[in-house]
């Protein structure tokens, strides 16, 4: 089974659904996406800002139900860090540390990132997910070496890794261009690129949020030029700090575009990359240098993923990343539009760092079941989604 390019099923949306978004004023949105009508910025809007988030939500699950019916996806991944040393400095980061002198600061050697795969050598995991701090000290060939060990230990895994952050960060480092950078990934062994790194797009929270690193436009043109060198990648939106609600909506139309743009592509070259799903990621507080601000309530989490469900038509899924949602309100996003709640993850440092209370991992049982709670179908995925193993 592939992943579904369009909707292809075809659900009901309860009556009580359609009284509580007339009740709403929602009667004009909700015939537009009956009809598989593209929503406005100004829909958007009015959503994100609606107060009734069950009516929002339901809308949101029809239009998840249509491109995926019951199931719900996740994987058996695993996730390498090799450096927290970071040059970068945003203010939301918990995770990063400017010098090797730092407190908890750490840069793994290639055999101690290797030695994490090789201990798996008998797990069944289909993935890793590589994402590592902007270290000013570190060769481009300690990441190339990384790459290689890795696809030498284990050839069958897929690597995800290197956010348009760390490309961009390359590129200007080692004087290269973000297609050199990408290539010598690729031919190291990288299979395609996460989403992490675009935060807001919006100019005004960007310049607080992350002054120093990739400006919107080059994050896009990295996913721009690893979708023309035929990665497939994912997208971020760092949402919940001092961003504006409008500006979420914006962030959102803005990927929107740029997966329009690389479909084009792919509908004459079928080699060429796309966005795989968005990941809303909900801010986290603790220490960091935004502890004074409040995180996003649920209803504002369920909302922004319903939200980010409505207005990303051309995107097949939308990832509610179990880590920082907590396993509650991932099992309920799997109603407000979310497919899929990511893998086992094993070790992860960027939320833990950041206050997240949830385990380091779960087990392939743990996902099972709490999809199962949900009252969805698990499906067992590679990064591609295609089926990888029975539920
Ligand atoms: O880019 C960092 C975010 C991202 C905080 O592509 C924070 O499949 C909230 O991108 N509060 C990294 N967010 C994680 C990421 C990711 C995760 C899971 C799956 C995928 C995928 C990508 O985490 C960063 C930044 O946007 N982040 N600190 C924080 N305090």
């Amino acid at each position: 089974m592939t992943a579904a390019l369009k909707p292809t099923h075809s659900p009901r949306l309860s009556p009580l659904a359609h009284m509580g978004l007339k009740r709403a004023g929602l009667t004009q949105i909700t015939e537009k996406v009956l009809a598989g009508e593209r929503l406005s910025l100004q829909d958007g809007l009015r959503l994100i800002e609606e107060p009734d988030v069950a009516s929002v939500g339901a809308l949101a699950n029809y239009v998840r139900e249509a491109w995926h019916g019951d199931l719900a996806y996740f994987n058996r991944n695993v996730h390498i860090n090799a450096t927290n040393v970071c040059e970068a400095s945003c203010i939301f980061c918990s995770f990063a540390r400017l010098t090797e002198d730092s407190p908890l600061s750490y840069t793994m050697t290639l055999k101690e990132a290797v030695g994490r795969i090789e201990a798996l050598r008998d797990a069944f995991i289909t993935e890793v997910h590589i994402v590592n701090g902007l270290h000013p000290g570190l060769p481009f060939s300690y990441y190339t070496d990384l790459l290689r060990a890795i696809k030498q230990e284990r050839p069958d895994l897929h690597i995800k890794g290197f956010t348009a952050v760390e490309v961009h960060y390359y590129a200007e480092k080692y004087e290269m261009s973000y297609a050199q950078v990408l290539q010598e990934f690729r031919d190291a062994g990288l299979d395609s690129l996460p989403g992490g790194g675009a935060e807001i797009f919006a100019e005004r929270a960007r310049k607080k949020l992350c002054p120093d690193k990739v400006t919107t436009d080059g994050w896009l043109k990295v996913h721009r030029t690893a979708h023309s060198l035929g990665f497939k990648t994912n997208a971020t939106m760092l949402f919940g700090s001092i961003e504006k609600l409008q500006e979420r909506v914006e962030h959102l139309v803005t990927l929107r575009e740029l997966q329009d743009e690389s479909l084009e592509k792919r509908a004459v070259d079928p080699n060429a990359g796309c966005f795989q799903t968005f990941i809303p990621l909900r801010f986290h507080n603790e220490n960091n240098r935004l502890e004074r601000i409040t995180e996003p309530t649920a209803a504002d989490t369920l909302r922004t993923i319903a939200v980010s469900r409505l207005m990303l038509d051309n995107f097949s899924h939308v990832k509610s990343y179990w880590v920082m949602l907590g396993m509650s309100l991932a099992q309920l996003s799997l109603s407000y539009g979310a497919s899929d709640i990511d893998g086992t993850v094993r070790e992860e440092r960027i939320y833990h760092m950041a206050g997240a209370r949830t385990p380091q991992e779960l087990t392939r049982t743990e996902l099972v079941q709490m999809i199962r709670n949900a009252g969805r179908i698990p499906v067992e995925r590679d990064t591609h989604y295609l089926v990888a193993a029975e539920a």
